[in-house]
């Protein structure tokens, strides 16, 4: 298979070999060709150019809306890796074009083509630099999770992407079995091409904060209870809020200290692999510069092993 051309091994973590890779992608079979070639296409380590827009059923009274699309290769996880970001799954990215990103989906497929029936996406950034443990970047990007696999910012706004800047993409796995997978990871990005705006979207800046650096912590079993404080040094609206959180996380709270009120609490309502809220709203949560903020994390481990945990929230906000 032509597609298959393209791919390499350049880490012991990747495929074991391109004849395997061959028969792999063989057998993704006709449907899933559009696909298998997106793999391939992947294989670049330059800059790909994100221009092949195309049309959206969503829609929006602020511009027409488009989806540009990517994906890594198949790539295997060793058993019991966690947080692991593949350096050949990363990707840079250029636009042509300026675009405001309303929404981001992430899906996992297995080497048939289908949804794998375990969880192996643990999180994903796609911003204007590389996510970092520096939690005070302000960032131009957006993020999914396993458990907040789709983002849609609220109507009228966006996160504004301009040619002039690089785009990094992140996926991060975990593998919490006893034996190795292979999975790709797909993204699909919603966008408003600043060409097709009929209203003038409002702009939204990133940041995320985790109660632990470095991300990645074990709950002993009982449970855990984390937070962190941190000051916003700015004015504006926080207009959304998603989690980052693992099986067995119960909630994540925002608490404004200086008002001494919450903000919002994305609260797990299933069982400790069920999905998240998230917060999205118009008019937003007013924050002024100087106010203190704390991030509260829950944890219940009903298992008599430490569990693997991570707690952070992804904040949009427009600023004055
Ligand atoms: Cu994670």
């Amino acid at each position: 298979m032509r597609a298959a051309v393209g791919l390499r091994n350049t880490r012991k973590t990747e495929l074991p070999s391109a004849a395997l890779t061959r028969v792999l992608l063989a057998s993704l079979g006709a449907r899933t060709a559009p696909f298998a070639l997106l793999f391939a296409l992947s294989g670049a380590n330059a800059a790909d150019l994100l221009t092949a827009f195309h049309p959206s059923a969503a829609k929006s009274e602020f511009g027409a809306v488009s989806e540009l699309e990517f994906a890594t290769r198949l790539a295997q996880l060793e058993p019991g890796s966690l947080a692991h970001h593949l350096p050949q799954a990363m990707k840079d990215f250029r636009l042509t074009e300026k675009i405001w990103v309303i929404g981001y989906k992430t899906l996992l497929v297995d080497a048939r083509g289908q949804a794998p029936s375990e969880n192996y996406l643990c999180h994903t950034f796609f911003s204007d630099q590389r996510v970092d443990q520096h939690q005070e970047n302000e960032l131009k990007g957006i993020y999914s999770d396993a458990f907040t696999p789709e983002v849609r910012l609220p109507e009228g706004f966006g996160i504004p992407l301009t040619p002039d800047v690089g785009l990094h993409w992140m996926p991060m796995f975990n593998n919490r079995g006893d034996e190795p997978v292979r999975v790709a990871m797909k993204v699909v990005l919603t966008v408003i091409r600043d060409k097709d705006v009929r209203k003038p979207l409002q702009p939204l800046y990133a940041s995320l904060r985790s109660v632990q650096v470095p991300h990645l912590y074990f709950v002993p079993p009982g449970g855990d209870r984390r937070k962190v404080q941190f000051e916003l040094p700015f004015n504006g609206r926080i207009h959304f809020l998603g989690t980052h959180i693992h099986p067995h996380g119960e909630s994540i709270e925002l608490f404004n200290e200086s008002r001494g009120e919450r903000v919002w609490i994305g609260k797990r309502e299933g069982g400790p692999e069920s999905p998240m809220p998230t917060y999205s709203s118009v008019a937003g949560y007013p924050i002024h510069a100087g106010e203190r903020y704390r991030i509260t994390a829950v944890y219940s481990n009903p298992t008599k092993e430490p569990v693997d945990a991570m707690a952070g929230l992804f904040m949009l906000y427009s600023r004055e």
